[in-house]
């Protein structure tokens, strides 16, 4: 993507930013919750980062997960891990992202991640990164996700992170 496109991209973000809020008020939000959120910090000359979360949907009905951004991050994507010809391979999810309703779907190492792209600061321990996801039936939901060591699994010790 060129830089003239990005910037088109960004404006756009800004310009219909406002309409997805009001769209979105007046409905009932609650159903969808995150936990355990953290992004693992970049080695030197890393070009991206991984984040990972738990999302739990208690609500009425399925839940889809849109799109992901964050103003610290040009992209952010969401990744699956899979095998193919015996080879570990990531890339973005193809459709949407269901969260079945009254379950959870883990984002961990070595499966289902965020994936922050064109990270301008490369995040360090101990960063906090704001992110939104966006939810076809919940809206918009902000977090921020702490950035800790280079390659630990697990979420700093509990902090809730949760918007609800
Ligand atoms: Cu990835």
């Amino acid at each position: 993507m060129n830089n003239l496109i990005r910037a088109a991209l960004a404006a756009l973000a800004l310009v219909f930013t406002p309409a997805i809020t009001i769209a979105h008020e007046g409905h009932m939000h609650g159903a969808i919750s995150l936990s355990g959120a953290f992004i693992r910090a970049m080695p030197p000359a890393a070009q991206n980062a991984g984040g990972f979360l738990v999302i739990s949907n208690d609500g009425q009905a399925d839940d889809a997960l849109l799109m992901v951004t964050s103003p610290l991050a040009g992209e952010v994507q969401i990744h699956e891990t899979t095998m193919v010809n015996d080879m570990m391979q990531m890339g973005p999810v193809e459709g949407d992202l269901v969260i079945p309703v009254g379950e959870s779907v883990t984002f961990a190492p070595g499966g289902l991640h965020l994936m922050f792209m064109q990270v301008e600061t490369p995040f360090a321990e101990g960063d906090e990164v704001p992110v939104t996801l966006h939810f076809r039936e919940e809206g918009p939901v902000d977090l921020v996700m702490p950035v800790v060591a280079i390659g630990a699994s697990v979420a700093p010790m509990q902090m809730d992170h949760s918007s609800h």
